[in-house]
């Protein structure tokens, strides 16, 4: 097979001049080549059929020992100007990083079959969505393709119909740390992915082109590619609020966007439109609304059990790949937070003694959203959902309370741009320590930071029906390290708020930083928390957030004359709001 589009064609040719595969393979997406690349790499020990009565089609792959999370230190925004690629990205010159690039590409493929993979991110049929292909010699890329994205012949056809797409080129070269570079090109609409085979380096469609490359498409064509879960909160008459959420990798957005609501909240439904990324355009309604570019899940898999996630467990019993998993001693696979079950085999492959984990804690699934019992009937709708609600949420200790309410739209460009959050094993590097990790993009948006928060002002100036902005953080502890709030499904009690203060239904206290429940504005009927603990919650510590505002002050000084004079003025007026407060 091969294709009418002369840019395509013209590109695989030169891609394969240049990587010299023994063969080509143009990737339909149909069962019988996903069952035929599955059986090559069982075969070849790439994936190690899991017990088929426990987890019929489930495979565990494992990955180099060194190649199990995002490279955020090897990966780089290739803009003509350094400014345009800002503080916020590693930078290298395009022409630079294209020659760099295509010597570790030259004769990469040599004894490997090349995978042309089309695919569309988004229902084909949206006028929101956008196509790419990736070239390939992982299978493993492939078959996880399939499930990530709408892969195969409708996106090519679709491709030929647009004649654009984003050529996203991939090698597992050697698979060396020293030869790994992720590299971005949005002037080109290109991505150079070289030397991983793990997801977010490897699967081209997720991080770097519906993030990375979408981010800056969307700024030239005026919306917005963002790092959000969307979900829908039905109450119990029957409403439903889409809400949108950025939370920094590996802090429960795939649990948060399947959240199973507690038995004391009889009568309310959640339902997911995606559990990752977002894509936001301002619909002729004037409201802003949401698809979800992806077709599956690919989620942390350590904690995931019936009591903390009963949907996002039952999804994964079958058809599902993990990746970096244990292994019981008949074939089951294992993770930290499992109930049941023993591990004798770790994720590497070595005997288990009980000693360290046994799974990687950036162990994954990836799973076609088809298969989560409450995917919303409106995830495939082309027009998208509208969104009632924004929250920004980062993993934080303390000064961050439950949840706030912004002021209004700008006061919320703020409060997503201030972001911080603990880093997680998500990204290789230090686990644990907080940074500003504005809308939860810090390793995904394709350029300078301060262009973007001007964009997400502009995009509140075009929309007629703006969503309200919330911050959230169910990650608080105590003096003893305990978590505050018990997270999970009893998150719901902060939706219910959050859904109700859409409806202008629930009260709140206006405080320097914005609007919070009162003690009695949350429903915690049933749940068994200490007055003191909820009042913390409901708190702030002016002293702390009067640092908090400083420290932000000088995060956005990093950008200088770049940032928005709006969003200097929005920070200056919390930090005299918290002064006078003080002074009180
Ligand atoms: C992810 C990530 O895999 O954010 O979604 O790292
Ligand atoms: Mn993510």
């Amino acid at each position: 097979m091969s294709t009418s589009n002369a840019s395509l064609k013209n590109w695989v040719e030169e891609v394969a001049r240049l990587t010299t595969p023994d063969s080509i393979h143009w990737c339909t997406g149909s069962d019988t080549e996903n069952s035929n690349l599955v059986d090559v790499m069982v075969r070849s020990g790439d994936l190690i059929k899991l017990n088929p009565l426990t987890h019929p089609n489930c495979y565990l792959h494992r990955s180099h020992p060194s190649d199990v999370a995002r490279v955020e230190h090897l990966t780089y925004v290739c803009t003509k100007s350094r400014e345009d690629a800002g503080p916020n990205n590693h930078w290298k010159d395009p022409a630079e990083a294209h020659r760099k690039m295509d010597a570790l590409f030259a004769g990469s493929m040599r004894g490997r079959t090349m995978y042309v993979v089309p695919y569309c991110m988004g229902p084909v049929d949206s006028p929101f969505a956008r196509c790419g292909v990736e070239i390939t010699d992982s299978p493993y890329v492939v078959v996880n393709m399939r499930i990530m994205t709408r892969m195969g012949d409708d996106a090519l056809r679709r491709i030929e119909r647009e004649n654009s797409f984003v050529k996203g080129l991939h090698s597992l070269g050697d698979l060396s740390p020293d030869r790994r570079f992720i590299m971005h090109f949005p002037e080109e609409l290109s991505i150079k992915s070289v030397g991983s085979g793990y997801g977010g380096n490897a699967l081209l469609g997720k991080k770097c082109h519906a993030l990375r490359i979408a981010s800056w498409q969307a700024r030239e064509e005026g919306w917005l590619a963002e790092h959000m879960l969307i979900m829908g909160v039905q109450s119990p008459s029957g409403e439903t609020h889409y809400i949108a959420g950025a939370f920094p990798s590996a802090c429960g957005k795939t649990n948060l966007a399947m959240l199973v609501p507690p038995e004391s909240m009889p009568g309310w439904k959640i339902w997911t439109v995606g559990d990752d990324i977002c894509w936001l355009q301002v619909g002729a309604d004037g409201q802003l609304r949401a698809i979800n570019p992806e077709a599956g899940y690919f989620g942390v898999v350590p904690g995931t059990n019936r009591k903390t996630n009963c949907n996002a467990y039952d999804m994964i019993q079958r058809d599902t790949i993990f990746t970096n998993v244990a292994l019981t001693a008949d074939n089951q696979p294992w993770w930290e937070g499992m109930e049941t079950g023993t591990p004798v085999t770790d994720w590497q492959g070595k005997p288990y003694s009980g000693n360290g984990l046994a799974a990687h804690p950036n162990s994954r699934f990836t799973v076609s959203a088809k298969q989560n019992p409450i995917y919303s009937s409106l995830a495939e709708a082309p027009e998208g959902v509208p969104i009632s609600a924004i929250l920004f949420g980062g993993r934080r200790r303390e000064v961050a309370p439950l949840v706030y309410e912004a002021r209004n739209w700008a006061h919320g460009v703020l409060v997503g741009a201030g972001m911080a959050s603990e880093t997680t094993a998500a990204a290789v590097g230090q686990m644990g320590v907080v940074r500003r990790d504005s809308m939860a993009m810090k390793p995904f948006c394709g350029y300078n930071f301060a262009d973007y928060f001007k964009h997400w002002l502009a995009v509140g100036k075009k929309a007629t029906k703006l969503p309200r902005v919330f911050h959230v953080n169910w990650f608080r502890q105590d003096k003893n390290g305990k978590f505050m709030w018990p997270g999970y499904g009893e998150n719901l009690r902060v939706l219910k708020w959050i859904a109700q203060r859409c409806e202008g239904k629930a009260m709140a206290v206006e405080t320097a930083i914005g609007f919070l429940p009162r003690a009695q504005d949350l429903d915690v009927t049933g749940l068994n928390l200490d007055p003191a603990t909820l009042q913390t919650l409901l708190s702030i510590d002016e002293a702390a957030w009067k640092q908090e505002m400083e420290s932000i002050g000088k995060y956005l000084d990093e950008y200088q004359t770049r940032v928005p004079a709006e969003l200097r003025k929005e920070q200056q007026s919390v930090a005299q709001r918290l002064s006078a407060a003080n002074a009180a």
